[in-house]
């Protein structure tokens, strides 16, 4: 019974529909909204079951999942913003749709999903972070923040502003979604839509609400189990990396401690000039509110002159309770966009997606930050509702990614995916069983280095239980050359502490993964690694 509704969308078929009396053909074709934050990790969503989401809990995203399905083995291929959201636009891999680093790439020949629909009559729309190295394709209505975007008071460009970036007065997720309401308001109602909410959203320096400065600042969160990891039986990249919580996280930009920036301890603050720029483009009443709430608690901090480990705990405090406070307002504006959508009796008809650009370490293996293919970074939450197809609190393990949504919104609209788009449709997964001939493992890729962070370039497979991690590059200016790989086994070690690679018992596994990955450089025409 698949509803062909790209086909509806033609008036000549939709009257020839009705001649053969196709009873099952939906009076309305599907609308798409796609949520995506910016480094939501998916430890911090009740919903899927880990410590820091149970002590805070975000209602609404459980309420998707509930009545959804909720993805556990949902990845990237590539973690990191530009080339995350080149997957997502593309269907492609990096070093297909060009997108391999942060600031640079993107081949804007490349067809985008959203120019797709736009032709089969789809309405189309984008708000929040865009973070493309190219203007937004394919896209009716398009309100989008600046670069990285900031939280308070942000600039957004659009159609009506000519382009050109103007402040808006507000707090950046409650401003996204004000936009992604005004988009739905505006939109002609006979057409079907596709919109993408992106919230900036919890990305550094995970800066709250005033509402909700405050929140949880009694509640301890525990550290995660691979918080002092030595990183004993690894390569030398998870040594050589700068995003760990004690070192590399900033006492003032990241830790909000402006009373510590002429301290010797803040010698290395490198970025005084971004946090000065986010307090001074407060209103003074949020500039009030914020000195009113975090000056008690830092004079608090300093007086007790916290070292070593005391310290770092402190440190973990902070970042965990500033981000959690940034996913309870993304949790209640995605309330608020579901309370929209049932108000104008959308609910039924419109899947909606949750997910995030990549994942996001909060303190495993004592750091910050994403890049790694480790699970952590590797995976994003995933929940998609979709009622007509999915059952309620559904679950699904298979390996899904990135390249995938593409395909999966042009198969929800009926549209046949071109030919060169990689990705693979998830609608053979909605009705609860993986097809037998579902991918079995999966590739990634990191190209960024030497950059912020310093994570070394690497690329890899992960099938349902193991994962095979190729470290290379060549000598530099700031490192030694690696060519180094580890494999795990995350059935007996899901926090991946133990490397096996080179252990004879595995010799079998390895060959096996090994022989995947040189076959998909080869099938994919990966050029280097
Ligand atoms: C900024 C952050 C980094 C972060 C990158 C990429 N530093 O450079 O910590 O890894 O963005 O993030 S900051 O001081 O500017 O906050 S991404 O999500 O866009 O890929
Ligand atoms: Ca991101």
């Amino acid at each position: 019974n698949t509803i062909n509704y790209g086909a509806l969308l033609a008036p000549a078929l939709l009257l020839s529909a009705c001649g053969t009396g196709q009873k099952e053909v939906a009076e309305k074709p599907l609308n798409i909204i796609h949520i995506m934050t910016d480094d939501h990790s998916y430890q911090t969503i009740s919903a899927y079951g880990h410590a820091l989401g149970k002590l805070a809990p975000t209602p609404n995203l459980d309420r998707l999942a509930a009545e959804g399905m909720l993805f556990r083995q949902a990845f990237v291929e590539n973690s990191l913003s530009t080339p995350s959201r080149a997957c997502l636009m593309t269907g492609l891999y990096s070093h297909q749709n060009g997108q391999r680093q942060l600031g640079k790439g993107i081949d804007t020949t490349k067809t985008f999903f959203s120019e797709i629909l736009q032709q089969h009559g789809y309405q189309t729309g984008v708000v929040g972070k865009w973070h493309m190295q190219c203007e937004p394709k394919g896209f009716d209505y398009y309100h989008v923040l600046w670069d990285q975007g900031d939280y308070y008071n942000p600039e957004f460009k659009s159609k009506e502003s000519n382009g050109k970036y103007i402040k808006e007065e507000g707090y950046a997720t409650t401003l996204t979604t004000d936009h992604a309401i005004e988009f739905l308001e505006e939109r002609d109602k006979n057409k079907p839509f596709c919109l993408l909410v992106h919230h900036k959203a919890p990305h550094r320096n995970w800066m709250p609400d005033t509402k909700y400065m405050d929140l949880y600042e009694d509640v301890e969160f525990p550290y995660p189990d691979t918080f002092n990891d030595d990183y004993a039986t690894r390569c030398d990249a998870a040594r050589t990396q700068e995003m760990r919580i004690d070192k590399n996280m900033t006492l003032v930009y990241d830790l909000k401690v402006d009373e510590l920036r002429h301290s010797e301890a803040c010698q290395n603050e490198w970025n005084l000039k971004g946090w000065d720029g986010s307090l001074d483009r407060m209103t003074p009443e949020q500039r009030e509110a914020w000195i009113a709430s975090y000056k008690p608690r830092n004079e608090k901090f300093i007086n007790q002159n916290l070292k070593g480990e005391d310290l770092v705990k402190w440190k973990y405090q902070r970042y965990i309770k500033d981000y959690i406070r940034c996913i309870k307002s993304i949790d209640d504006e995605v309330g608020r966009l579901i309370a929209y959508l049932e108000k104008e009796g959308l609910m039924d008809n419109t899947v909606i997606v949750y997910t995030s650009d990549q994942g996001f370490y909060m303190g495993e293996h004592g750091w910050f930050d994403k890049r790694f293919m480790y699970e952590e970074s590797f995976r994003t939450p995933l929940i998609i509702r979709y009622p007509a197809k999915i059952k309620a609190g559904s679950e699904c393990t298979a390996l899904v990614q990135n390249i995938d949504y593409a395909p999966t919104y042009l198969d929800i609209a009926g549209i046949e995916k071109p030919d060169y788009m990689v990705g693979t449709s998830l609608a053979p997964l909605f009705g609860g069983e993986t097809p037998q001939d579902w991918r079995q493992y999966l590739y990634y890729h990191y190209y960024d280095y030497p950059a912020i962070h310093m994570v070394r370039r690497h690329d890899g497979v992960r099938d349902s239980r193991y994962k095979l991690i190729h470290f290379y590059g060549d000598k530099n200016e700031v490192n030694e050359a690696i060519n180094c790989d580890e494999l795990y086994d995350l059935q007996n070690d899901p926090n991946e502490l133990n490397n096996l690679y080179g252990n004879p018992d595995y010799a079998d596994v390895t060959a096996r993964l090994q022989k995947q990955l040189d076959q998909f450089r080869v099938d994919q025409k990966v050029d280097e690694y």
